[in-house]
């Protein structure tokens, strides 16, 4: 039998945080469409995190894209957040946006552009101490086109001794999150195109490195929760960017393409007992809402993380065990769809009305005429998007 109340206590414990570029126009690289009342400055993105947050209660923390988010002064911005009732959490580099990168940024053939990169990222550095955040999260466009195009190894090489600098400057409650994607923009090879890749990186570096999987980020089939269980046996799955894909990178919903997943990932994660924020894993949303309104979608992706953890809670884990040692195929796999199979959106409408929030956030959100103010209000200036 599991416990409810401990399940409950379990999901209001769990924490996830909101990317401040989910906010921004965005698009395919065919259009970019613009919305109305989209956030102009990056203290207008974190006023809208804080409605995501206030409607859940379970995203206090946004992170920042850097250049995107730029501002003089991130300690007023720190306080901005706070003031707002949530606070800045994840750094991230962006060090894939300008023509010197055409080669890449910190595998770059050119010292002067590596230079370059990793000055940007120490800033990153800088950043986070006036912020006050914990990580820093490195994702890298580079890699080849082309079959001899560069010495795979020797862009390992720079990709290492970049990565052992930023350590190196990191404080001593602070850590650096190397995330890994397949492909693209590079076609041909990345420099970190994988879990092992990025885990071998964070193993030299220390134990302060760890991994960030997104779940974006993998060839169609992947079993991505076996990747997590081996991560976190390993003390090195450092977080999650939630988003769904069907075919390449798509950066839709989380749990929208395959919640199945979704819960089996979340499954391995409870298994661990790596779910509250003792645990350090960071549960990050990494997602653009290109066609769709984006507030609303920012609380669907919240409910949706919610829901499949609630289902992961839900697994009978003494019956599994039972089965499992039994050799029990059918028997233990029927305890696990048991878990998945059960509507938990009451219970988690019970949570929230403890919590004393509204049961049904989108609704709150559509009832609280948020959107028609910004729309009113956010008039002139430049919208925030990509590259901007
Ligand atoms: C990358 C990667 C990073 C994200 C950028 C915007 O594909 O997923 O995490 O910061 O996109
Ligand atoms: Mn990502």
């Amino acid at each position: 039998m599991v416990d409810l109340t401990a399940v409950k206590t379990a999901l209001a414990a769990l924490q996830i945080e909101l990317p401040s570029w989910s906010f921004g126009n965005t698009g395919t690289r065919f259009k970019v469409f613009a919305q109305p009342g989209v956030p102009r400055t990056p203290q207008e993105k974190i006023d809208d995190a804080a409605q995501v947050h206030s409607l859940t209660g379970a995203a206090p923390s946004v992170a920042l894209h850097i250049p995107w988010d730029s501002v003089p002064d991130f300690g007023e911005l720190a306080r901005y957040a706070d003031g707002a009732g949530v606070r800045i959490g994840t750094i991230n580099a962006n060090v894939f946006q300008d023509d010197d990168f055409r080669l890449g940024s910190v595998a770059n053939p050119d010292p002067g552009i590596r230079r370059k990169a990793l000055d940007r990222l120490l800033e990153c550095v800088d950043i986070m101490d006036a912020t006050g955040s914990r990580d820093l999260k490195l994702w890298f466009a580079d890699g080849t086109n082309y079959p001899g195009q560069d010495d795979i190894s020797a862009r390992q090489d720079r990709l290492a001794a970049c990565l052992q600098e930023v350590y190196r400057r990191l404080g001593e409650d602070q850590r650096l999150l190397l995330e890994y994607k397949l492909f693209e923009p590079a076609f041909y090879s990345t420099d970190v195109p994988d879990w092992g890749t990025s885990l071998l990186h964070c193993l030299a570096l220390g134990p302060r490195a760890a991994v960030v999987v997104d779940t974006g980020h993998h060839a169609p089939g992947t079993n991505i929760e076996f990747i997590v269980a081996i991560l976190l046996r390993q003390g090195r799955l450092g977080g999650f960017d939630f988003n769904s894909r069907f075919y390449a990178d798509d950066d839709l919903i989380v749990g929208a393409a395959d919640p199945f997943q979704l819960f089996r990932i979340m499954r391995e994660v409870v298994q661990a007992e790596a779910l509250g924020p003792k645990a350090g894993i960071a549960f990050m949303l990494d997602q653009c809402h290109n066609i769709e309104a984006k507030i609303p979608a920012q609380i669907r992706s919240v409910m949706n993380v919610q829901e499949a953890t609630a289902k992961a809670l839900l697994v009978d884990s003494a019956a599994l065990t039972q089965a499992q040692l039994h050799g029990d195929v059918l028997g233990a796999h029927a305890v696990l769809m048991d878990a998945y199979d059960t509507d938990v959106r009451p219970l988690l409408a019970e949570l929230r009305a403890d919590q004393g929030l509204d049961p049904d956030p989108v609704a709150a959100y559509h009832r609280s005429g948020y959107q028609e103010r910004i729309v009113a209000q956010r008039i002139g200036g430049t919208q925030a998007g990509w590259g901007s």
